[in-house]
């Protein structure tokens, strides 16, 4: 479901400002270690555009997750972006409300979230950067599909919010309506893919596709077993999203690896997180227990809905 307008540009000019600094620094440090040659100019996309063209792991720094690595894992590759206008955007009012009238009052920020700044294919120069899903396309899954085996039975909800236009010619998603009470269907894995798991066209075959196109400020939502994609940016412009998901407090997050928070509550409101260096330091010290090794356990399974038969 696509619901327009629910940010305004007051809501999300604080994130624009906040992804400035970020990729002045970037192209500060690119440019001392001469990675770039000169200082890219144009609008936001453009520069990330060339960015990311001389130097591909650059998208690392701009996200909003951990990498999905099982360890051992080199700290430079471990990075995230932890700013207070995102923290504000993951407790924004308006996203809550939309969240509570689904899964209701008792609200947590899943951990599962992804910033998706995605330039023009013909911008992106490298092909396996194209099949990644933070900058390229997004193949068919179902959210569950990136979900250890605690969120089985969690109610998570994915709101997915437009930081630009999301049209058909610059890679807006698309979804199989209905598709959420079909239960968890095959994902093959496949390295090519960025190794992001997909479902193969066969189980899909014969199911009618809906575009949800939206406008910047627009979001859409949909369930952790919707099967959806993301199309190619065609446009000549950057297609720019985050995906941030949802579910009742007290529920698995299937990712426990990642620090959940608390985002509403009716029945403890003392419980809710409100401090940003707080949530920021849940995400260092995550980040940390992962690199040093001390997280026992796995991360990330992406074999768990393979089928070799199918696949
Ligand atoms: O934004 C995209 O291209 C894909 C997003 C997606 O697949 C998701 O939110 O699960």
């Amino acid at each position: 479901m696509a619901i327009e307008s629910l940010l305004t540009d007051e809501d999300l000019t604080p994130v624009y400002s906040e992804y400035e600094r970020i990729l002045d620094g970037r192209v500060d440090r690119l440019l001392a270690d001469g990675t770039l040659s000169e200082r890219p100019g144009g609008g936001f996309g453009d520069r990330y555009s060339a960015v990311l063209a001389a130097d591909p792991l650059s998208h690392r720094w701009f996200n909003i997750s951990l990498p999905l690595i099982n360890g051992p894992v080199d700290a430079e590759s471990y990075v995230m972006h932890c700013g207070p206008a995102v923290f504000d955007l993951l407790r924004h009012p308006a996203i809550l409300d939309v969240v509570e009238s689904v899964i209701g009052p008792e609200i947590a920020s899943n951990p599962v979230q992804q910033m998706r700044m995605k330039p023009p294919v013909d911008a992106v120069a490298d092909e396996s950067l194209r099949l990644h899903s933070n900058i390229g396309v997004t193949t068919w899954h179902q959210d569950i599909v990136a979900l250890l085996p605690d969120a089985d039975d969690t109610r998570i909800v994915t709101v997915w919010v437009a930081l630009t236009d999301a049209f058909v010619d610059n890679g807006c998603l698309v979804s199989i309506p209905g598709s959420h009470r079909l239960g968890p269907q095959v994902h093959c894995a496949n390295e090519d893919l960025a190794s992001e798991p997909y479902v193969p066209p066969a189980v899909l075959a014969g199911m009618r596709e809906q575009p949800l196109p939206v406008r910047r400020g627009g979001v859409v939502l949909f369930d952790k077993l919707n099967a959806h994609r993301s199309l190619p940016n065609r446009s000549g412009s950057m297609r720019w999203s985050m995906d941030l998901r949802y579910n009742p407090i007290g529920q698995g997050s299937g990712r426990p690896a990642f620090p959940a928070f608390v985002a509403r509550s009716e029945r403890q409101p003392e419980s809710v997180l409100e401090d940003f260096e707080a949530w920021k330091a849940m995400w260092d010290d995550a980040r940390e227990a992962i690199i040093s090794g001390a997280y026992p356990d796995r991360i990330f399974e992406d074999t768990r809905w393979n089928d070799q038969a199918v696949c």
